[in-house]
């Protein structure tokens, strides 16, 4: 009785790890927390083309960012981003919003049409601390 109890409790470990990484499921609706310094969840997805409404819920001690990158840039670095503002935003950002520390808002963006897109959190040091996350265009019909 007592070797079943503990292969039960495997069976549920196992089905909690392989769950954690499918794709979420697709939402126009989103609720990340920002704390210091993770997203929460860190991976998000949303239908095609479709308006999204976020809430960025900022339990931390400082102000944070969640910023999509483009499709096509990824960074390892936080290096990898230049220090001008002006091309950040024209060559590097698809879409960001801010929230100062403790405080909660609710933003509306367009979803891109597919791809994946690496999520970050651009203001100095946050990235590399682990403010990272990513966004996934999920189709109607790839469930
Ligand atoms: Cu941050």
């Amino acid at each position: 009785m007592r070797r079943f109890a503990i292969l039960i409790l495997l069976l549920a470990i196992l089905a909690t790890a392989c769950g954690g990484d499918e794709a979420p499921e697709a939402s126009t609706d989103l609720n990340v927390k920002m704390s210091d310094f993770a997203f929460d969840p860190d991976k998000v997805a949303v239908p095609p083309g479709a308006e999204i409404t976020i809430t960025l819920d900022n339990i931390g001690s400082v102000e944070h960012e969640w910023v999509i990158l483009k499709d096509g840039v990824q960074i390892e670095d936080e290096a990898d981003l230049p220090d001008d503002e002006e091309t950040l935003l024209a060559d590097f950002v698809y879409w960001e919003a801010e929230v100062e520390a403790g405080e909660s808002g609710t933003f509306t963006f367009t979803a891109p049409e597919r791809g994946f897109f690496q999520v970050i959190c651009a203001i100095p040091g946050h990235f590399a601390a682990g403010m990272e996350g990513r966004l996934q265009v999920v189709r109607p019909d790839e469930g």
